[in-house]
């Protein structure tokens, strides 16, 4: 395995080689996209920091402009160039492997586009299908891991790709967690920037963390200039970036922000140059996220929510004149299916259902007899027998149970048919590999709204229903807009049992 390791005076950022071009402002004409990487815009908040009382300045890094729509762009094209420069990458022979939460991926593919590479992206299925579609049509090849993997185990992203590093000829792995052409390339450019717009005055950045290679580059730079600055990271919980001796890998949690976030340090870290760290969860970061574009008009992604979030918090202690940057890392294009859906952020309970008085049946509450119930089969099965099941019912949905008929998950004929034909599946493995964890449900314990059931109809083709009998969640069936027009426009049930009345 070849690896691009780092220096041994890992952080001495001042005495690297400095091989990526300051932009030129008046350039008309690019050789490639990779040389429009950078030079994002810095653009003053309007309409935010006023409604949240504060007196300072708060300025935007608009990251999302990059040319692979994040911040990730930078490092990226960083690293290949170091790599060709040291001989580790040759043109038209290595392979580029890396484990990202995506947007590294997405600036590796666009380097590997550019310069003809083969690109093996390794990312947890946490992320969105919007990166992986977008990594897609650059030629990348994808690979798919368990979000809820510990970063040391063998399923990881981070471990998948280091075995492929050893199985495939002329593999590279670039690590953006221990090379130091990550938090250098933000020494150099991203820090640069925002010195150059501010005039080398600037109160406070605030930037969320992830590899950390951003805030450990850029606060290098700025403390070097600018010694007063105050350097912010912001955290979600269930990481354990911010305060690593009060939590373990096994507190972690899993949550929607994408992008930061760590049950590890990474090499790339360097505390000792963060100030303050602020923690974010995703009912604080998605809403704000939404209100940047709304707002502010600025299309960007959650963890640009998160920044803005800590940097509110954190900016309360800064005075009228002061000056507040805060990164925003990635754009709107990650998550149209994701937060940008209101329907989406409603199932999650970070926005609520809207209401609706113009329709009688919008706040009637679903009951047990008018969903339409579908087979349960053991999670011992194999996925021959679930589609010999599927075969025999009229729906093209099983619930799969435990011993005890608790829900583990559902056997789907569509999710089957990628898992064959797509996900290089076989009927031979265990059913498992063929469950959907993720699907909308409601429980009729919590009595859900015929309009919360049509608002998750609006993004998924059927809704499975649950009731919690002593602590069993009980599959009772699923839901579909067949059910809903047939009792709003009849008063009549499917199953022939239930009646809905005005
Ligand atoms: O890695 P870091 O420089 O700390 O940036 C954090 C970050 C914030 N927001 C978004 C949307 C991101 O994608 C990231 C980091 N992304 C990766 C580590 C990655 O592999 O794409």
């Amino acid at each position: 395995m070849e690896n691009a390791s780092a220096p041994a005076n890992y952080f001495n950022l001042k005495e690297m080689k400095h091989i990526v071009d300051a932009l030129d402002r008046n350039k008309k004409v690019f050789p490639n996209i990779l040389n429009c990487v950078g030079n994002t815009p810095l653009v003053k908040l309007t309409n935010i920091p006023k409604e949240e009382g504060l007196d300072c300045d708060i300025y935007a890094k608009c990251e999302f402009l990059n040319p692979g729509g994040s911040v990730k762009d930078r490092i990226a094209y960083r690293m290949v160039l170091d790599a060709e420069e040291r001989g580790i990458l040759k043109p038209g022979k290595s392979v580029i492997i890396e484990p990202t939460s995506g947007n590294t991926g997405i600036g590796l593919a666009l380097a590997a586009a550019v310069k003809g590479y083969r690109c093996i992206i390794v990312l947890p299925e946490k992320m969105s299908d919007e990166k992986v579609n977008t990594l897609i049509a650059l030629g990348a090849e994808i690979i798919r891991t368990p979000t809820e993997a510990p970063s040391e185990s063998p399923e990881s992203n981070i471990m998948v790709a280091k075995r492929l590093v050893t199985e495939i000829p002329d593999a590279v792995l670039l690590d953006q967690y221990n090379n130091v052409c990550n938090p250098l390339a933000h020494y150099d450019t991203t820090a640069e920037e925002i010195l150059w717009s501010l005039d080398d005055n600037v109160d406070m950045v605030v930037i969320g963390a992830g590899t950390c290679g951003t805030i450990s580059g850029v606060a290098h730079k700025i403390k070097e200039r600018c010694p007063k600055c105050v350097i912010v990271g912001v955290d979600p919980y269930g990481s354990i970036l911010a305060q690593p001796e009060e939590l373990n890998a096994s507190d972690v949690q899993v949550y929607e922000v994408e992008g930061i976030g760590y049950d590890f340090l990474p090499r790339v870290l360097d505390r000792t140059v963060v100030d303050k760290w602020v923690k974010t969860d995703d009912l604080k970061s998605l809403p704000m996220a939404r209100r940047l574009i709304k707002e502010e008009g600025l299309l960007c992604g959650g963890s640009s929510g998160s920044a803005m979030w800590g940097a509110v918090q954190a900016a309360k202690s800064l005075k009228r004149g002061q000056r507040c940057v805060v990164i925003l890392p990635d754009s709107i294009r990650n998550y149209m299916t994701k937060f940008i859906s209101d329907q989406w952020l409603e199932v999650r309970g970070f926005k609520s259902v809207p209401s609706n008085d113009k329709l009688w049946w919008w706040n009637k509450p679903l009951s047990e007899d008018l969903v339409k119930v579908i087979p349960s089969i053991s999670e011992n099965s194999s996925p021959s027998q679930a589609i010999t099941m599927l075969g025999k019912s009229d729906t093209s949905i099983l619930a799969v149970v435990n011993d005890k008929g608790s829900i583990q998950g559902i056997f789907t004929a569509d999710y089957a048919r990628r898992r064959l034909a797509n996900l290089s599946g076989s009927t031979k493995e265990g059913l498992d590999k063929f469950i959907i964890k993720k699907y909308y449900k409601v429980n009729l314990n919590n009595k859900p709204s015929f309009g919360a059931l049509s608002r998750i109809l609006d993004i998924s083709p059927f809704v499975v229903v649950v009731r919690t009998e002593s602590t069993i969640e009980k599959p009772k069936g699923i839901f579909t807009s067949e059910n809903l027009i047939s009792l709003i426009t009849n008063g009549n049930v499917m199953n022939g049992n239930g009646v809905l009345s005005e």
